[in-house]
């Protein structure tokens, strides 16, 4: 099989490139390791910035979003018993979209047969060859059968474990980690959110998110130490530590139920330089991570694939070649400022062992001030709302 570019992942990023550059009339396919159902079962980002929500109505595909979709016009940081609003929208005249990663990654998937988006699932033991060549190709396997696809150039959207970045050399590439000693424990469950608001709390017991889905299904996040075990945390246990960190004005309003899922993520920086190597362009989770404070990490995948699908239609449709020149030094531009963003939201809300009794009273003076400037305020919220293009 031949296309002009091969894309591996069908995640946010792969599927978004794929119906950006099938739009165009450039030829990708998109090789997924799993199945579609698979990818849909994965219950990740809820909260979506304006440049993300920007990509669907490109594409045309934002009928349910619009529809479904809850626009925020504001986020609230919890400190014990406090609550600090935080007016993103009457700060910067924009608001975020509560609107799941599942439900975007369905709306692409579904509208990938009639849009021409090819997308090849269950691909075994994908490999990437040649990508220092202009005729990189990718081999897989499909039902014991080996296979190729012979491109120009390759997209590595495969998240942090794929096989993409690893393709890179080490003489060729840097990166940069922080592993944070903790992880966030998350529950989805069929119940009205005790807020109409996300809201971040810092607590002594630790930290604790509330977020949504939907006015009747709510999502739910606590600090964990990365030794505990999901069996130990029945759902009434779980409720039970929620209401402590959220405050009593909060808990009085969280309505509990069964969850629908509950899993524990582990929390991480981590940087890759560069995102070019001659024929390969990593984008999202393959590149970087952010830890998950903030909401950063499907909307860099997103901004990522707002620079590399116009570079690389340009390259097809005009032989213009300054985008795909540019896109690692102007993707990582952006990538950095959500790092920090991110790590900063991170080590404001959250119980760090090592910060010890000075750690954390410069996160409640951190909070004093937060809660009595509009300029800290500001700056919280249009990093929220996502950093321009
Ligand atoms: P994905 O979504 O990981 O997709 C990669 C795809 O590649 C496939 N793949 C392979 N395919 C073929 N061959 C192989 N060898 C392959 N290896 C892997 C995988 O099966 C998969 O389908 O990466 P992508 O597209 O870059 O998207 C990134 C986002 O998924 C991620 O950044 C966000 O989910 C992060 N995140 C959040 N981001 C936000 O913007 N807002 C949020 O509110 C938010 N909350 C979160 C999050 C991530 C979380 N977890 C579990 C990590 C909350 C959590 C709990
Ligand atoms: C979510 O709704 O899953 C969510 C919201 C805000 C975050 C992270 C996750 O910062």
């Amino acid at each position: 099989m031949k296309a002009d570019v091969a894309i591996i992942g069908a995640g946010p990023s792969g599927l978004m490139l794929g119906h950006l550059l099938a739009q165009a009339g450039v030829d990708a396919v998109i090789l997924e390791r799993k199945t579609g159902a698979h990818v849909l079962s994965r219950i990740r980002a809820g909260v979506l910035e304006r440049g993300t929500i920007d990509i669907m109505t490109q594409l045309g595909l934002d009928e349910r979003l619009q529809r479904e979709g809850l626009p925020h016009d504001g986020v609230t940081l919890a400190d014990g018993e406090r609550l600090i609003h935080i007016p993103v929208k009457g700060l910067t005249g924009q608001h975020v979209v509560v609107y799941g990663q599942t439900e975007i990654t369905k709306d692409l998937m579904d509208a990938a047969p009639q849009r021409g988006v090819p997308i090849i699932y269950e691909a075994d033991a994908v490999a990437l060859h040649a990508i220092e060549t202009d005729s990189p190709y990718v081999t897989y396997q499909k039902n014991g059968e080996e296979r190729r696809i012979d491109a120009r150039f390759i997209a590595g959207c495969d998240g942090f474990h794929g096989p993409s970045r690893k393709a890179i050399p080490d003489s060729a590439s840097s990166f940069v980690e922080k592993v944070y000693p903790f992880g966030w424990l998350g529950v989805l469950a069929d119940v009205k959110p005790c807020s109409h608001e996300v809201v971040y709390a810092n607590h002594d017991r630790g930290f604790a998110l509330a977020s949504m889905r939907s006015n009747t299904r709510s999502r739910y996040y606590i600090q964990v130490s990365m030794d505990e075990k999901l069996e130990d945390w029945s759902d009434d246990r779980f409720w039970e530590e929620l209401g402590l960190r959220l405050g009593s004005e909060l808990a009085a309003e969280l309505a509990t139920g069964p969850s629908i899922e509950k899993s524990i993520a582990p929390l991480r920086s981590f940087v890759f330089e560069t995102m070019r190597h001659d024929s390969l362009f990593l984008a999202g989770d393959a590149a970087h991570i952010v830890p998950p404070t903030g909401a950063k990490g499907l909307n860099l995948a997103a901004s990522d694939i707002a620079y590399l699908a116009p570079a690389l239609i340009a390259f097809f449709k005009d032989a213009d070649s300054t985008g795909i020149d540019s896109y690692a030094t102007k993707a990582l531009a952006r990538v950095w400022k959500s790092s920090r963003f991110s790590w900063y939201l991170t080590s404001l809300m959250h119980h760090l062992p090592e910060g010890g009794d000075f750690g954390r009273k410069m996160q409640i003076a951190e909070l004093d001030y937060i809660a009595s400037s509009r300029a800290a305020q500001t700056t919280i919220a249009e990093n929220y709302i996502g950093l321009p293009l």
